[in-house]
């Protein structure tokens, strides 16, 4: 690459739900970042390489900023998402244009404190009828902070992703790519086919269900043709084995066929998966299970 390349960590903040993983996956080009429709999906920070002749761009992504604080990994979560902004040259405020919530305040006062260029993203504007409200909006939080730069998104449609790079290029300083431009994450490959399983259960699960929910690689094979994982589903409480599990074992055998599909498809070689579940009782307010299931303190 030339000298005038430029390079840069990008954090990607804002409220739970509002389209930052499906965002970060546009840009990668990857289902890097598992993504629901229920908020709280991610709970880890994600790290995502944008490499092209311009420079490098090494997006954040991190758990939605939210008010729960019952219990210890919810509190890690926040903490997580909170320090998206540390060691980042630029951060890109994701918000929801069709919907404004008190959450959006706690990331936007985040935005505000912020030492460096932030870039206002309205996501989801294919939901928009009309374009007046957003116009208001964008006048509103303008008055409020003085962003670097506004964009219009549909993360899922991948529209406007374009421009959201030029803004993010434009405003990075120069420098040669930290990381290796044929990676697209620094996560292991076991780390995302946990993530893929937790995304099945998550949508397959109902209710309070999917939050008590962690996934772990036990072990993970390369063969000859072939990927082989074991891993372990764990649940907070014994009457969510059996959820998990399903009539017949029905719901566990479907979560398991879309999520070999989905790391299949990301490793890009065929995957033999055979999951189990076990219960581990509050795991999600115990320091040392958290530990041992990778969360970050
Ligand atoms: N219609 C529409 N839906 C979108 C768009 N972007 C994301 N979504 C949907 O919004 C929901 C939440 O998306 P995520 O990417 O998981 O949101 P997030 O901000 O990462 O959420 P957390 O990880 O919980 O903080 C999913 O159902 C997405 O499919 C968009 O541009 N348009
Ligand atoms: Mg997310």
């Amino acid at each position: 690459m030339s000298e005038k390349t430029r390079f840069g960590h990008v954090g990607l903040i804002g409220r739970p739900n509002v389209g930052k993983s499906t965002l970060l996956n546009a840009m990668v080009g990857e289902h890097l970042a598992i993504v629901t429709h229920k908020p709280q999906t991610t709970r880890h920070r994600i790290l995502g390489l944008v490499s092209e002749p311009r420079g490098q761009v090494a997006f954040i992504d991190t758990p939605g900023l939210h008010r729960r604080r019952d219990h210890a990994l919810n509190r890690r979560l926040n903490r997580i998402a909170s320090d998206t902004r540390v060691g980042v040259d630029l951060l890109v405020l994701v918000i929801d244009a069709t919907r404004w919530t008190d959450e959006d305040e706690l990331a936007m006062s985040q935005a505000c404190s912020f030492d460096g260029p932030v870039i206002l993203a309205f996501n989801k504007i294919d939901l928009l009828d009309k374009r007046d409200a957003l116009l208001a909006k964008t006048a509103e939080l303008s008055q409020r902070h003085d962003f670097a730069a506004v964009v219009y998104l549909s993360a899922s449609k991948r529209n406007g992703i374009k421009d959201l790079l030029d803004e993010v290029f434009a405003r990075l300083p120069q420098g040669e790519p930290l990381y290796d431009p044929d990676l697209f994450t620094d996560r292991s490959e076991r780390f995302l086919a946990a993530e893929l399983i937790r995304e099945q259960l998550m949508l397959q699960l109902h209710q309070e269900i999917p939050y008590g929910v962690g996934v772990v690689i036990e072990s993970f094979e390369r063969e000859q043709r072939r990927i082989v994982i074991n891993a372990l589903i764990v649940v907070a409480e014994d009457r969510h084995k059996g959820m998990v599990i399903g009539r017949q074992g029905q719901v566990l055998k479907r979560v398991g066929s879309r999520a070999r599909h989905a790391v299949a498809e990301l490793l890009g070689q065929p995957v033999h998966l055979a999951l189990h579940v076990k219960t581990r009782s509050g795991w999600i307010d115990d320091d040392a299970s958290l530990d041992e299931l990778g969360y970050a303190r």
